[in-house]
Order: C-alpha cells, then sequence, then structure tokens
C-alpha cells in the first residue's frame, strides 16, 4: 500500500501501543452528513464564579473551603473513587467470578485561581507552575510504597463529562497497574526485547522523519497524530530524551513541555473556534519499585470533535461490537491541525 492508495482505500492499522487494529475508510469522509447540526457555542465566562466548588474561598460540596490561592491549589477529592484503606478480600470462583480490592488515592488539582482560563490561554510561566504541581505529585504518591501508578489525566468539557469548566485535572494513584499502562508497558518490553531500542523513541524517529504527521516540536518535545489515530484529532505528545517520567524531566524540558502543551491546545481550540473538549492524561513509568527502563514518558490527547464544536465522534455499531473506524486519515487530521494558528483565536480578537 503506497501513500497515495492509504489516502484512497480501506485499509486497517496497527496501534504497537495497544496492539489492536483500527479501520480508516478515507473515501467515507465525502458522504453527506444527516447527524447533529452545527452550532458554534457562546463562552463568554466570568473570572470568578460564586457558585464553582474549585475557586479561591469558595466552599466545596462536602464543606470544606478553598483557600484563597493564588497560583495552583491541590486537594483530595470529596469523592474519591478510591480509598487509601480497604481490607484485602479477592472473589475467584472458575475464573469467572473474579474480583480483588483495589485501593489508591484521588485528588483534584486547580491549575489557576482564574474560572475562565484554560491551559491554552496560560501563560508560559502559569503552564510551568502546573508541570511542577504535576511533577510534584508524581514524586509525591508515586513514592508511597503501596502507590504502583500515578494517572494524572484532564476530562475538559462537558462532552467529556467535566462537572466544571474551572482549569483542573485529576489524579488517580492505585496499587494497582490500570488496563492502559499494563497493556503499553508489555508492549514496549516486548519490542524493546525483540528490537534492542525503545518503541516509541524509534516510532518519534519516523515521525519526525516523515513529518507528515507532526503538529508541533519543540526542542524536548513533539506532538504527532499517531499513525494509528481512533480519534478524529487523537493526538500523541512525546519526550524526545528516552526518560519516564515528569519527575525525570530536567528545568528546561518542564518548560518544555508547558510550551508544547501551550500551542497543542491552542492549535485544538482554534479548529472549531471553541474550547476544545478532550480527555487528555500523561502515561508515566510504574511506581512498582521495578526500573521498567523501556517506558517511555508520554500525553494521550483524546478529542471527540469531528467536524465542528457540536458535532462528535461516537465509539457505535461496528466500533463497538468489531474495531474502531475512522474516515478523516490521520494525515489530514494532521494537515488541518498544522495550517491553523498557534495563537489562539481570543488572543488575536482581544487582550485577555
Ligand atoms: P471532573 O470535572 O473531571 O469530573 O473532576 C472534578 C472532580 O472534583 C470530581 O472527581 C470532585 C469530583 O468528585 N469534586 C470534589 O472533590 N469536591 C466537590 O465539591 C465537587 C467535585
Ligand atoms: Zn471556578
Amino acid at each position: 500500500m503506497n501513500g497515495h492508495e492509504s489516502q484512497n482505500s480501506p485499509h486497517r492499522r496497527f496501534n504497537p501501543l495497544r496492539r489492536e487494529w483500527v479501520l480508516v475508510s478515507p473515501h467515507r469522509a465525502k458522504r453527506p452528513w444527516l447527524g447533529q447540526v452545527e452550532k458554534k457555542p457562546s463562552e463568554q465566562m466570568p473570572t470568578y464564579d460564586p457558585n464553582c466548588y474549585l475557586c479561591p474561598r469558595n466552599s466545596r460540596a462536602q464543606g470544606a473551603k478553598n483557600p484563597p490561592y493564588t497560583n495552583t491549589f491541590v486537594f483530595d477529592n470529596d469523592f474519591p473513587a478510591l480509598l487509601p484503606e480497604a481490607p484485602p478480600e479477592a472473589i475467584e470462583e472458575n475464573g469467572l467470578f473474579v474480583a480483588r480490592t483495589e485501593r489508591g488515592i484521588c485528588r483534584v488539582v486547580c491549575f489557576s485561581p482564574r474560572h475562565d482560563l484554560t491551559i491554552p490561554r496560560m501563560t508560559p510561566q502559569e503552564i510551568r507552575q502546573v508541570v511542577d504541581v504535576w511533577t510534584e505529585q508524581y514524586g509525591e504518591l508515586g513514592s508511597l510504597p503501596w502507590i504502583h501508578h500515578v494517572q494524572i489525566f484532564e476530562n475538559r468539557g462537558a462532552m467529556m463529562g467535566a462537572s466544571n469548566p474551572h482549569p483542573h485535572c485529576q489524579i488517580w494513584a492505585t496499587a494497582e497497574l490500570p488496563n492502559e499502562p499494563a497493556r503499553e508497558l508489555e508492549s514496549m518490553l516486548n519490542f524493546r526485547e525483540r528490537n534492542g531500542t525503545c518503541l516509541l523513541c524509534r516510532y518519534l524517529e519516523m515521525e519526525l522523519d516523515r513529518k507528515a504527521r507532526v503538529i508541533c516540536q519543540n526542542q524536548g518535545f513533539a506532538a504527532v497524530v499517531p499513525f494509528w489515530a481512533v480519534w478524529p484529532f487523537e493526538t500523541l505528545v512525546l519526550s524526545r530524551r528516552h526518560l519516564g517520567c515528569l519527575t525525570d524531566l530536567s528545568n528546561t524540558e518542564r518548560d518544555q513541555l508547558g510550551d508544547l502543551l501551550r500551542r497543542l491546545t491552542v492549535r485544538y481550540d482554534n479548529l472549531f473556534e471553541a474550547a476544545f473538549p478532550y480527555t487528555m492524561g500523561f502515561h508515566q513509568r510504574p511506581t512498582d519499585g521495578e526500573g521498567h527502563p523501556q517506558w517511555h514518558f508520554h500525553a494521550h490527547y483524546y478529542p471527540p470533535l469531528l467536524r465542528s464544536a457540536t458535532v462528535q465522534k461516537f465509539m457505535v455499531g461496528f466500533e463497538m461490537l468489531g474495531t474502531p473506524q475512522r474516515d478523516l486519515t490521520p494525515e489530514i487530521a494532521a494537515a488541518r491541525l498544522k495550517e491553523v494558528s498557534d495563537v489562539h483565536y481570543a488572543e488575536s480578537a482581544r487582550k485577555r
């Protein structure tokens, strides 16, 4: 299959991190759209919302009061999905009823006291403070002997289930390795054993060489629409250096990570001139005390939007029962993200 064919005929692409396929049907991008109607949502937001449980000085649902914080703020989730203490219990019946106790710590991180800011609208200095907090949290939670994995993730936009527009993320630190990182860990290990090199180091090298799917880059990081992307504008952020986690980053690399995330999310917002919803998260080396030298630090962005601020992709039908599928090729998605400006549309319209 040559480059031209892969833009025209149906084909399958392999995701080497998840070891599964994605179906690409480029010709279907031309079909008439009979789904939801396009409409630009208005997005005027106050800098402070008296009803927001994340704004400084406000009360949260369980009665705790936020301090008058001036940059970032971390607190234990008032409705944690996991608890640090849980009696060890297990069910094992014929390999069919299988269950185990799971322990964990859930936290919420506010990125800014400003209710209306988002990563793409924050200054490099403000984003650097967020990178520093992520790094501290990974270090602190990961060093607890019973915490074996730290998942930092951001749900942005109501479409992605975010409960609040105030810029924030969540951290779930767990005793067990979650499914996705466990799968990636094994893929990276297998690749290293077979090829004597890191899967994502090799992959990044190939993408930087081909260029077609690279959205933006700096000295420390690059963002690509992965060859095997499932979501229309899915991206993968990779460190150029082979490192495993935030605490491995140099001072300069922390700034470079912030720079890359800002530029990428500005492009996302500019794509449909709206606050682009997504779930993003870092995949870092497990904190189980094993070295895991094969692990390569990266972040996934999974945005659901397809062709406007209101038309989103759903994983239904064949995708639920068979294989995930996409119409827009990763190369066209990358071209669209590359062609938009990395100056935020709201910044170019008015000074904040
Ligand atoms: P999401 O926007 O991704 O839902 O994250 C918000 C989190 O904030 C969510 O996990 C927590 C919810 O449990 N939360 C509190 O800890 N305190 C509150 O007062 C409300 C929401
Ligand atoms: Zn707020």
